[in-house]
Order: structure tokens, then sequence, then C-alpha cells
């Protein structure tokens, strides 16, 4: 059976960098050897600073599930969006950032040609069937010269990836268990999004997907 078969089929074997803008890469399957390791500390993660639903300014409840760790974490309510150092459930600081998890981001932002990527935040969202995150962009980050990384874990995904403004055409890609990908430069401020989530579950994570995206926010 030729490689490019044997990928298809085994959702545990790495595939070949996929472009997906200038300076937009898919690194399938980059996070599987790390998976072993984040799993714990995202329960630490999740039992310290809970999923919760948060309110946009507009008045509306974001159907993905939010919480952060790092320095910084990515807040919204009816006052707007910002990064705080502190969970407004807690009053406390977020959970640490896993030295792991730092670690992966810098390597695949690396293989993504941004050198010293040191992220201060990150966002953690989670998907159940039938949630989406809308069209949008990420704009509450200081330096977008920055890149993002995110780290696609449980149940698969299709994201959507536009332009610059709202009404251009988006593209679909498929995000795996274990897939990470990489945003910046020319590609850091396109709009993008999440289809509604497909039933299923996941033998590690069960019925949900989990995204974490690192960020140098501060
Ligand atoms: C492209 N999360 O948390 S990750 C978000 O799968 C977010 O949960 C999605 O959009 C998710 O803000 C997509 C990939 C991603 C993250 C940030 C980006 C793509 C990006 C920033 C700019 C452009
Ligand atoms: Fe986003």
């Amino acid at each position: 059976m030729m490689q490019t078969e044997l990928d298809l089929f085994n959702p545990a074997s790495p595939a070949e960098p996929q472009w997906i803008g200038k300076q937009a890469v898919v690194l399938p399957g980059f996070a599987l050897a790390w998976v072993e390791t984040l799993l714990p500390e995202l329960r630490r993660i999740i039992a310290q600073a809970p999923f919760r639903n948060m309110v946009t300014p507009g008045g509306l409840n974001m159907a993905v599930g939010l919480t952060n760790c790092g320095a910084l974490g990515w807040v919204s309510d009816r006052r707007g969006y910002r990064y705080s150092p502190l969970d407004p459930l807690s009053q406390q600081p977020w959970p640490v950032l896993p030295g792991a998890l730092s670690e992966l981001s810098a390597l695949a932002a690396a293989a993504a040609g941004f050198a010293d990527f040191q992220p201060d935040a990150c966002l953690v969202n989670c998907y159940k069937p039938g949630t989406r995150l809308s069209l949008h962009q990420d704009r509450d980050e200081r330096d977008y010269s920055q890149p993002i990384v995110s780290v696609s874990l449980g149940l698969p995904a299709v994201f959507q990836f536009g332009g610059h403004t709202r009404s251009e055409p988006t593209q679909r890609v498929g995000l795996r268990h274990g897939d990470v990908m990489v945003w910046g430069g020319a590609d850091r401020l396109r709009f993008h999004g999440v289809l509604p989530l497909k039933p299923g579950s996941h033998p590690l994570l069960g019925s949900r997907r989990i995204n974490l995206t690192l960020r140098k926010a501060g």
C-alpha cells in the first residue's frame, strides 16, 4: 500500500503540512505524540477553571464552552471582549499554562516559519454536537505580528476560513484529533469559524471537541 493511502486510513499517522494560506498551515497529527501528556493537564485546567458559556457584548450566549490557562485569559461580557489576568468566576489567576503546551506550540510555530513564539494565553474551547462558532476575527491581542497556534482534540470538525472582510467567500478544512494549525502574518486577521459539530464519540474525549488556541496576547 502506498504511504498516502496508509495516511488516509490510519488516523494516528501524521501527514504532510497543508498550506491553506501564505502563512496559515495545518500540521496533521502534530500533537498526537503529546496527547498523553496534555490530557491530564487539561483535566487540571478544567477542574480549576470550568468551561462556561460567556455572554457577548450584544447579550447573546456563546454556544461554545470557554476557559483559559496562562497569564492572560480571553473573556467576554456585556462590557466587551478583553484579556484578563483573573478568572471572573473565581477572581483568581487562570491555571498555569502547561510547559508541554508552550513547547508544542513553539515547535509548531517554528515549523510554520515563526521563530521564538512565547504564548502567554491559551483559550480553551469546548464544542458539543450541534455547537458552532460563527465567522469572526481574533483582534484582541496586542501584536498581530505574533501567530496563533491551535490544537484540536476529540471529535473532528470543519473549520471555515475566509478573507479580510466577512462577505468574502470561505474555504473549508477538516480538523481531526491531534491536528495543529498555525496562523500568522498576512493570514492573521482572516475571518474564520467552525461549522456545527457532528454527533459522535471520541475514545479519549467522549462526545465533544476541545480546541486549544495559544496566543501572545499581552
Ligand atoms: C485564523 N477557534 O478560539 S482554531 C478562536 O476551532 C477560534 O475553536 C476555532 O477561532 C476553534 O478564536 C479555530 C484556529 C484559529 C484560531 C485563531 C485564528 C484560526 C485563526 C486567528 C486568525 C485566523
Ligand atoms: Fe478565532
